[in-house]
Order: C-alpha cells, then sequence, then structure tokens
C-alpha cells in the first residue's frame, strides 16, 4: 500500500513535468509563428541593414550611417535637450563620438591629417550648433572609414597603460559608435523623433 501511493505520487509529479503531447500543439504553432516573424523581420533587417553580420567596417557604416540619419532628423533646437542635469546633451553625444573616434586613432596608432589636433578645447561645450556638430560626426566617421583598410592592424599599441593591438583599439571605435548611436535612439525617441530608418520599414 505504500508503495502505490508512493509510485502514484512519483506519477503525479513526473505527469506535472511532462505535459502530454497533445499539449504541445499551441507550442507548435507558437515557434512556427516566430519562425515566420524570423523570417519577415529578416527580410525588412536585411533591406535597412544590409551591413549586419558583414564584418567590421560594414558594421562601421552601419552606425555611422544611422548616427548622421538621426542627428539629420533631429531639429537644431533639440541639440541641447539632456534627460537629466549632469548628463550628456543629445549634441555633446554627437561631438563625444566625433572626438572619441579622432583619440581612438590616434590611440591605434593610425595618422590623420589634422586628426585630434584640429579638435578645439572642451569640445563638447564649443561645439554644440547642430550643423558644426554633425560635420565634426561625419568627418571623424570619414577618418575611420578611410583609415581602416590601410591600418596596420597588428601593430602592438600602449592602450589606458596596457600593451595591446591596433586591432583591438579599432574594435573599440566600433562598440563606442554602437554604443552612443543606440543613446542617440533613445534620446530621440523620449523627444518624439522617429529614426528615419525606422518609418521607412513601417512603410
Ligand atoms: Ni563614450
Amino acid at each position: 500500500m505504500a508503495r502505490r501511493t508512493m509510485n502514484s505520487n512519483r506519477y503525479t509529479i513526473w505527469k506535472a513535468h511532462h505535459p502530454r503531447r497533445r499539449r504541445l500543439g499551441p507550442l507548435v504553432s507558437s515557434v512556427v509563428g516566430v519562425a515566420m516573424g524570423a523570417a519577415l523581420l529578416s527580410q525588412v533587417t536585411v533591406a535597412q541593414a544590409p551591413e549586419l553580420g558583414q564584418g567590421w567596417l560594414p558594421e562601421f557604416n552601419l552606425a555611422a550611417r544611422q548616427l548622421v540619419e538621426l542627428a539629420d532628423a533631429t531639429p537644431a533646437e533639440k541639440f541641447s535637450w539632456r534627460p537629466a542635469a549632469g548628463v550628456r546633451s543629445i549634441g555633446e553625444v554627437y561631438v563625444h563620438v566625433a572626438v572619441g573616434n579622432f583619440w581612438l586613432l590616434e590611440q591605434a596608432g593610425v595618422k590623420i591629417p589634422g586628426g585630434l589636433s584640429k579638435v578645439p578645447e572642451d569640445p563638447e561645450k564649443s561645439i554644440t550648433d547642430k550643423a558644426e556638430v554633425i560635420k565634426w560626426l561625419q568627418e571623424s566617421l570619414d577618418a575611420v572609414r578611410t583609415s581602416y583598410p590601410s591600418a596596420d592592424r597588428q601593430k602592438k599599441v600602449q592602450f589606458l597603460g596596457q600593451e595591446t593591438t591596433s586591432d583591438f583599439v579599432l574594435l573599440r571605435v566600433l562598440v563606442h559608435n554602437h554604443e552612443h548611436m543606440g543613446q542617440a535612439i533613445a534620446y530621440a525617441r523620449m523627444n518624439g523623433i522617429v529614426p528615419p530608418w525606422s518609418t521607412a520599414s513601417a512603410e
């Protein structure tokens, strides 16, 4: 008797952890639904971001294109908007990206004519006009794009007090642009600005 009770309990526990096969119906259809959704999503993604998964430079070009498109779509008066005191404004984020690009290229041992030396004192405070901000951003993105293919990426360099390679510092360039592109999207959305590539895909 005691044994049967134990077996019965075991069966109850087993059933609870192994739903009957017919319960897989909705699961299977949801898997199909997700697969169809993924297929649709991938069509949209390819249409708006053909650079995805195509290597360092295409991924950089994606971030570069979206940063400039988003800055262009932002009204000039919004460049001074910031989500809270003591946090970078929209314009300061773009200038930070621009200066970061020049600085990181220099750290990676890449020579840029003018480069960091052209950047004015306290750039995030001195470059505030929309057209000026976009000019600096664009120039820095072009500097990365044109120098990356011929850079000696295996070269040993010092970065933040540690020995590394030019390649790894250039990886930071890529990551940094994507990081702040995401931040810029959030800032734009908080101001009712729709990223242009998002509008295009919704049509
Ligand atoms: Ni940063």
